[in-house]
């Protein structure tokens, strides 16, 4: 059999919990959800650090972020180092990235491994953006999402047939500050969309993580996330609430557009009968909280920021409509790209394909636990630099209040603080029992496993005054 053509379809900042084929509250993504009828949806995709340019350096390289150089914002990838499409395009493949890149630009830090590329220089603009195409600025009229698409769309139908291909589609969308298209802006116009459980989370136990955050929605959303001024008058719960509503509309709308495109894409692929034939997959490069906790944003190691959605379709291997439990990471996905067009994962590649557990089986000895690392400390969110465990039960958390890179935005820093979760009882984590006697034996056995792991991944501790 040839080979698979993968296309690989990544937005920026897209929740699980904001797609309908994760049983969203709050919206309904008939488009992806057709990729997790036709294929298969896994439930524990995690980011090994929740924010937007380290998790796209690992889905390259395969790599933990200590290991690809790209552990904040502030870091561009060094092009020099393996990735996977320099893998597959040696190997044959026709490979192209169009959309976000976020990974620096110039110098060694353009896009390499592609044969074509046409990505936003930064984060790019919603509206009229410039993208640049080859090395060369080029300014489109329209939305972002429909100019990706519409990119893509050409370069697929505008491929050589007769090789595979492997095509990154990475939207923009529904990143801050959330500015929706003509066609969606009235969608959810006149209804309330629910706050979530953890709404008024008063995070108590959880002080130094919690109180240093600037990304809470009743205090941190600005007007141009907002768009408008509050009504007069409006005060604590109200308006609270009133900002939620603008907040996650304008979100949701940038998310109707993704799957309006994904349809799209689909589409294209039914039209040159090729659907068979491609791995379709659907992600986002983290999580983000849709108000869980107060919050907008995403950094922490929490549930709703550390899960990745991810969906993949490919109908000659994995059955329709199945679910996957087992762990799979952003390090995994090189691999997996690999494994597909019949490639062996290069030394020091850290994640495993995910192809068995996509053909409905797990391998003995499978992950049963991940590491997780968060470098960038306070900063723009005042989120402090954190470290930890997660396995299917448990989650442990080391926030190790590194004095390196503080701001102003937090005057008296805290010490370090841990933080242990029994997701059985607390899958929201509202309670840390890591004091808790009960606990002292896990504590005890996820610390033994978080150092481990660390080892594992080679990652270094924490040690005061070294970054
Ligand atoms: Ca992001």
């Amino acid at each position: 059999m040839s080979r698979p053509n993968i296309l690989f379809i990544m937005s920026d900042d897209h929740a699980a919990h904001a797609m309908s084929c994760y049983g969203s509250r709050i919206n309904q993504t008939p488009n992806l959800d057709r990729i997790a009828e036709g294929g298969m949806r896994f439930d524990n995709c995690f980011c090994t650090n929740s924010i937007c340019a380290p998790s796209r350096a690992t889905i390259l390289t395969g790599l933990y972020n200590h290991l690809n150089g790209v552990q904040t914002l502030g870091d561009k990838l060094d092009g020099r180092q393996q990735t996977v499409s320099k893998l597959l395009q040696q190997d044959g493949y026709q490979t192209a990235i169009i959309g976000k890149w976020h990974l620096g630009h110039g110098g060694d830090s353009d896009p390499t491994g592609f044969d074509y590329w046409n990505v936003l220089p930064g984060q790019g603009d919603y509206h009229q953006p410039t993208f640049i195409e080859m090395g060369t600025e080029k300014q489109y009229e329209g939305y972002v999402t429909d100019i990706i698409t519409d990119r893509s769309i050409a370069w697929i139908t505008e491929r050589d047939k007769d090789r595979p291909f492997f095509l990154m589609c990475h939207h923009k969308a529904p990143h801050r500050p959330w500015l929706p298209d003509e066609k969606h802006a009235h969608l959810y116009e006149d209804i309330d969309i629910p706050e979530p459980p953890t709404f008024d989370d008063d995070y108590s136990n959880r002080a130094a993580a919690a109180e240093a955050a600037i990304m809470r929605i009743e205090r941190d959303l600005k007007k141009r996330d907002l768009k408008i001024d509050p009504p007069e008058g409006l005060t604590g719960k109200e308006l609270k609430s009133w900002k939620y509503q603008r907040y996650i509309k304008d979100y949701l709308r940038c998310v109707a557009s993704i799957d309006d495109n994904v349809g799209r894409l689909l589409d294209t692929l039914d039209a040159e009968g090729i659907a068979d034939d491609t791995i379709v997959i659907y992600t986002s490069d983290q999580g983000f909280f849709l108000g869980d906790h107060g919050w907008f944003d995403k950094r922490f190691m929490y549930e709703e920021s550390l899960r990745m959605p991810f969906i993949v379709r490919y109908p000659r291997e994995i059955q329709p409509g199945s679910v996957q439990d087992a762990m799979a990471l952003n390090t995994d996905f090189a691999p997996t790209f690999l494994d597909y067009a019949g490639l062996q994962a290069p030394e020091p590649m850290q994640g495993v394909s995910l192809r068995p557990l996509m053909q409905g089986s797990v391998p003995e000895g499978w992950r049963t636990s991940m590491y997780y690392r968060y470098w960038m400390h306070l900063g723009e969110h005042g989120v402090y630099a954190h470290y930890g465990l997660r396995t299917h039960d448990y989650k442990l958390i080391y926030y190790y209040a590194d004095a390196l890179g503080a701001t102003d935005a937090v005057d008296d820093p805290k010490p370090p603080e841990w933080e242990l979760f029994d997701l059985r009882s607390d899958s929201h984590e509202m309670n840390n029992v890591y004091a808790d006697p009960a606990y002292a034996g896990t504590v005890k056995q996820l610390t033994e496993e978080l150092h481990r792991l660390q080892v594992e991944v080679k990652d270094t501790p924490y040690t005061a005054g070294v970054r």
